[in-house]
Parts: C-alpha cells; structure tokens; sequence
C-alpha cells in the first residue's frame, strides 16, 4: 500500500516531533515513522535543561504553554570541589539569560499531543523501517506494519531516528565521516519525587568520581553518579546509590539530601560522536541521528532543536520560493554549531569526572582548573555562555 507526503520524518523522538510541528505551521505535509510505541517513548527518562532558543523553537511550534506554566527557569548553576560549592551566575555573566527546566519526556507529551490535534499522522511500531532513493529526485520510506509492506513516496525524508536508527546506516561508507571518542564510564541516574537538595543544579567533581543534582520539579529530583560503563541498575538498590550520592556531597549539601524510593533507575554511556555530512541529496539527518554528546553540557536535546531550526528554515524556504540554498548550507550551518556544543561538553566532561589515568597529578590539574574557573569572571563567563546555548 503507498501514500505520499512532503516529508516523511523517521523517529518521533524530540527532533522528529519538532520538525514535523514546525513544517505542519507552514503548511508542509509530513508522516512520521516510529519504530516504538508512544507508551514507549514517553517512558525513556532523558534530559532536563532547555536553552532559551530551544524553549524559542518549541513556542514558535505552538507547544510552549505548559512549559512557561511548569518549567523553573534557572539563573546558575553550583560547581561543587574540595568540600565546597560555588555559583555560576549566568543572569550576570551574559546580560540576563538562563536555562528552564523542563523534562524531555513532557517536552515529548506536548509535542505529541499537538500533533495530534493537528490531525497529523504518526505510524508506531513500524518495523523494518528503510529510507530509498534519496539521491534521486523521488525518495521511497519503506517500512513494514501490522504484517503488511508500505511505502512512502515524498520529495524529502528527514532522518530524527536517534543514535541507533537506520538513517545514518543507510548512507553508503564512503560518503559519510565519522568522528567519535567512547569515555570509560557511564551514568547512573536515579528519579524520586523528593525535593530537590537545591534550588539550582550541583555538578560535583568529587575523588570518587562525578555526581549531578539535578530535578524535573520542586517535589522531583533526578540525581546521577559516575559509574563503570559495565555496570547494570539492578546492582544499585536505592540505599547504596543515595549512601554513594552522599559520600560525593560536601556535608552541608549532604546534610540537607532527602532520600525516597527511586522511580526509575538507568545507566547511560557517554559517548561524543559527530557523522559529517548531514544531508545526502534528499535525506537530511537532524538530531541523535548524526551527533552525540556526553549528557554533561546538557546539549544533546538542544542541538537536536538547532538542527530543527536550521532544516525547518531550509525546508519551508524550499517549499514558499523553489531555492535549494538553504538545504544546500544546511549541514555545514548546522555543524558549526554542533562541533561548538561537542567541545563544550568534551570539556565539561573532561574537567568533573575522574578518569582512569587521572592520577594524582591530573587530579591536581582539574582541581587547579576549577579553582581558577571560580575566581576568573572570563572563565565563568565562558562556561555560561556555552551552558545557556551559543546563538543560532
Ligand atoms: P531520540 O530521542 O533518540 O529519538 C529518536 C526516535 O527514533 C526512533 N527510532 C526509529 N524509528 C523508526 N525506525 C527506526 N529504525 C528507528 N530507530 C530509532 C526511536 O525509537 C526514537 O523515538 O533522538 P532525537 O529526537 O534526536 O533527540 C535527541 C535527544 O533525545 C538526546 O540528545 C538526549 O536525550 C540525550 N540524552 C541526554 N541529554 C541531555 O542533555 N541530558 C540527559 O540527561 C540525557 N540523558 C540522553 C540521556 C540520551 C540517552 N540515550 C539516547 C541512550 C539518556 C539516554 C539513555
Ligand atoms: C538531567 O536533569 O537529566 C540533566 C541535567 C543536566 C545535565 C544532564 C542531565 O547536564
């Protein structure tokens, strides 16, 4: 059975979802194929912290409203060493910005709700998803559902599948780079509906390695722990994570902790990974899809939203006046931010986590870092610029 539409988006994840509002606000027609089902993905518990540009994206798509209602717009952020903390003023280092906090998962929810209001389709749980001819003038997705083979004509197909989708696979070897560095540990991350142990978020860089502070509200905290990349949640019952987390904490924050069962518990690697170019002829990756960061920025749902601003542009461009150009620069434009993003978090990463060859001389280093971080207002002021998001 064949249907057609302008642009079929694979993945309903935070860029695929985006995109499909933005384009659907200018009149473009997209299907968005998904490999889970909704339950699914409103069950994945990811990121928390919006750029302003990104909370921009998101009411130019019209779902901003329960955002503004719910989300607690953050002014800094605490670095956490030596048995002390000490606040990154964001407001007064970059002319008033800030961060919201709003979970990925509700982002997701309003996202989703919208489209359906908008009548616009979505197909869950397809199976064998495969985008075809995209160097031609005539793209085909192909993909299997309830049994039975489908296919998709449509003049674009943009690739939001995430890290593991098929988009990125589907382009040949020789035309694609890869750049990537793998760190030798993971995250462990625990949610509890317990208040937040502070207003703002504590990044930690602590002996036993990183710990996070973070929160989706005032009566839910997220927390997480570096933790050996190998290991699995089940080997972390609630008390050892919390007894962990509080080892990591100067004693004044440690003091102040409340513990509660946890809600969800996962481990994430980290990972940074960057596949240039972007656009193959008539697919375009946007999103996971084409670069990873490891979560210590809190970049990697915002430089998906970057990417949606970007191609949303170049596609309703395409379609109003006929011009290719914005298609054309829309990988080179989107990747010069990216690579911005991939150091900031590279260096993030870098400066808080306790790595296997960090030995006492690295550890003096970092520590020597941070302390020069906290007394330079131009080293503060960097870090704040990159954590509330470069301009687009
Ligand atoms: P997503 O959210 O992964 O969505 C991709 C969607 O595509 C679907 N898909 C397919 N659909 C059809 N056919 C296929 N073959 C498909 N293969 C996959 C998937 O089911 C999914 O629904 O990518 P997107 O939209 O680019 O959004 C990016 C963000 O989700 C991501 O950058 C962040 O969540 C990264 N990330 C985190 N970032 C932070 O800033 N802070 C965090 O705490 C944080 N935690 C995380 C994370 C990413 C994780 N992953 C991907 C393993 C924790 C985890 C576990
Ligand atoms: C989160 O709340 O999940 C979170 C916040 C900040 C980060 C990473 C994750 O840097």
């Amino acid at each position: 059975m064949g249907k057609r539409t302008q642009v079929a988006i694979i993945g309903s994840g935070p860029a695929g979802l985006l995109l499909g509002q933005l384009l659907h606000r200018a009149g473009i027609d997209t299907i968005i194929v998904e490999r889970r089902s909704r339950d699914y993905i409103l069950g994945r518990i990811r990121a928390g912290v919006l750029e302003q540009g990104t909370v921009a994206l998101i009411d130019e798509a019209g779902c901003g409203e329960r955002l503004h209602r719910e989300g607690l717009i953050h002014t800094g952020i605490d670095l956490a060493f030596a048995g002390e903390r000490h606040r990154i003023d964001f407001a007064n280092l970059t002319g008033g910005k800030g961060v919201t906090i709003y979970g990925q998962t509700e982002v997701t929810r309003d996202l989703m709700d919208a489209r359906l209001a908008a009548d616009a389709p979505t197909i869950y749980e397809a199976e064998r998803v495969w985008p075809a001819d995209f160097d031609c003038s005539k793209p085909v997705l192909h993909y299997l559902h309830e049994g039975t083979e489908r296919r998709i004509a449509c003049d674009f197909i943009a690739g939001c599948d995430g890290f593991h989708g098929v988009s990125r696979a589907s382009v040949s070897e020789d035309k694609i780079t890869v750049f990537e560095r793998a760190y030798p540990f993971g995250w462990l991350g625990l949610l509890a509906d317990v208040p937040p142990v502070s207003d703002e978020l504590v990044y930690v860089n602590h002996e036993r390695g990183f710990a996070l502070c973070s929160m989706r509200s005032r009566t839910r905290s997220r927390y997480y722990l570096q933790c050996h990349a190998s290991e699995r949640p089940e080997d972390w019952p609630d008390e050892t994570f919390w007894a962990e987390l509080r080892r990591r904490l100067d004693e004044a924050t440690a003091a102040r902790l409340t513990t509660g069962a946890a809600i969800e518990k996962s481990v994430a690697p980290l990972r940074s990974f960057v596949a240039e170019p972007m656009r193959f002829g008539r697919l375009l990756l946007a999103g996971d899809a084409a670069h990873i960061v490891p979560p210590t920025g809190a970049k990697g749902l915002n430089l998906a939203a970057s990417d949606v601003h970007y191609l949303s542009q170049a596609l309703i461009d395409h379609y109003r006046t006929g011009s290719e150009k914005g298609l054309e620069t829309y990988s080179a434009r989107a990747l010069a931010r990216v690579w911005k993003a991939e150091r900031f978090s590279w260096w993030m990463t870098s400066l808080l986590h306790r790595f296997p060859d960090t030995g006492p001389f690295g550890r003096r280093m970092q520590l020597a870092e941070l302390d020069y971080l906290v007394g330079s207002r131009a080293a503060m002021t960097a870090l704040a610029e990159n954590y509330v998001g470069l301009p687009y």
